[in-house]
């Protein structure tokens, strides 16, 4: 670290400001406004912005059927620590021009991997504690790290739920690794991917046996940071498949049965991605209200797919009707529970310019920030939040009340209503919900 001089790695690029609605300035935010306060809260305390480590500073574009085309002048140096470092200077300067307070990364986004464990350790020491100044020095958190448990060949067969358990104990090692340089960061969450912790045929794989060694190493997870002094909440990130064909954490509604098979609800929530939720045929704002509902949606990834392929194509994203309907979702649930919103999402192959990536993540930051306040307004404005609690107005008094008390039988439901001759059919209202959220977008 002695030796090391930073470059700067935008230079044509000042911190990015809030230039209000009508600014022309594609560097510059047009609706957000850390500061400006949507109800009790500022926009940053409710949205808690993070940048995505690897999509930004360690995805150069390649896909299966070419090398990546994206420039990366911080990748250089002749040995890892050195590429470490200078990735990390160009991470800190964008972080902070962006004006945003958090990060995310997994282990190996943050320095290669050695050939041993205690090489892998020494190299992560090191780079945490240069990271530790960063953090101070730009005033960014953590807001949640991760182990990368399913590029290495070695998890080809799955980390926690591979067959061989030479592997499950190195994933162990490497988790523990992981949750103590976050927790050496202030990291404020743990997020679990569960990337190749499923099976790619039934044929080969005794899927109990899988799920149950992954509840057990989730524990042991767990009691070694709680053991350690963490405080924060560890998040699963459901997705339902790729790239295995099939993901123990499918959907959100999975995930929270296995939470609770497994005796784990208590200290795990769930980190949601918008292009997650869209492969498991879900629409984002489904898997938020399945999470909100039970008090478990504790942090989104934001993006999108692509919705004529459906693959996790992670775009940033662009379209104020989506966002707005998971704000008043997110809003009405009482917001993320310790988390934020971390940008995974990556520049397309052929963005190749540096100040691309300023670009996709200041339309991200001002797409939410919008939604956020149309959501905000919907719910403290309009009929909105009237209409939906009159809908099930029926149940707030009288028998209606005493069935959800569970104070009615069968036979009393039938006694209730005799011949049924007072049934009225009640519109949905839906198109009239549809047009009041676009009175407030348009
Ligand atoms: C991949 C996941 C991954 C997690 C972190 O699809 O979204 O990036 O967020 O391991
Ligand atoms: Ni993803
Ligand atoms: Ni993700």
């Amino acid at each position: 670290m002695k030796n090391h001089t930073q470059k700067t790695h935008f230079p044509n690029v000042s911190p990015i400001q809030y230039k209000g609605p009508d600014s022309m300035d594609p560097l510059s935010y047009r609706f957000y406004d850390p500061n400006k306060k949507v109800g009790n809260k500022s926009m940053a305390e409710h949205l808690r912005f993070a940048v995505a480590y690897w999509h930004s500073f360690n995805g150069d574009g390649s896909d299966p059927f070419g090398w990546g085309p994206r420039p990366m002048p911080w990748n250089e140096g002749s040995t890892a620590e050195e590429r470490a470092l200078n990735k990390m200077d160009a991470a800190f300067e964008f972080i902070s021009k962006l004006g945003v307070s958090y990060y995310c990364f997994h282990d190996v986004d943050l320095i290669d991997e050695g050939d041993t464990l205690s090489e892998s350790r020494k190299r992560l020491d090191f780079i945490a504690d240069y990271a530790r100044k960063k953090q101070e020095e730009h005033q960014v958190k953590l807001l949640w790290g991760t182990a990368n448990l399913f590029s290495h060949p070695r998890y080809m067969n799955g980390a926690a739920t591979n067959p061989d358990f030479n592997v499950v104990a190195h994933a162990g090692a490497q988790v523990r690794n992981a949750l103590d340089i976050t927790m050496a960061l202030d990291g404020e969450n743990y997020v679990f991917w569960g990337g190749r912790e499923g099976y790619i045929s039934l044929i080969n794989t005794d899927m109990k046996r899988e799920k149950d060694h992954m509840a057990r190493f989730l524990h042991m997870a767990k009691d070694y940071a709680r053991k350690n002094g963490f405080k924060g909440t560890f998040f699963i990130e459901p997705k339902p498949a790729e790239p295995t064909k099939h993901q123990y954490d499918y959907d959100a509604a999975t995930v929270l049965g296995f939470l609770n098979e497994y005796d784990l609800a208590d200290d795990f929530k769930l980190n949601l991605e918008v292009n997650h939720a869209t492969l498991a045929l879900h629409t984002f704002e489904h898997e938020l209200a399945v999470a909100g509902a039970e008090g478990m949606l504790g942090s989104i990834d934001a993006n999108r797919g692509d919705y004529q392929n459906g693959w996790d194509t992670d775009q940033f994203p662009v379209d104020i009707y989506e966002l707005t309907r998971a704000m008043l979702v997110i809003l009405r649930y009482g917001g993320f529970q310790g988390g934020g919103i971390n940008f995974d999402a990556k520049l397309r192959r052929n963005s190749t310019d540096l100040n691309d990536l300023f670009h996709a993540h200041i339309g991200g930051i001002d797409l939410f920030a919008r939604a956020l306040e149309i959501a905000h307004q919907i719910l403290e404005e309009s009929e909105y939040s009237e209409l939906l609690k009159n809908r099930y107005a029926s149940f707030d008094s009288n028998d209606g009340k005493k069935f959800e008390e569970g104070a009615l039988s069968l036979e009393d439901l039938a006694t209730y209503i005799g011949e049924g001759d007072q049934l009225k059919l009640i519109s949905g209202r839906q198109e009239y919900y549809e047009n009041l959220i676009n009175r407030y977008i348009l």
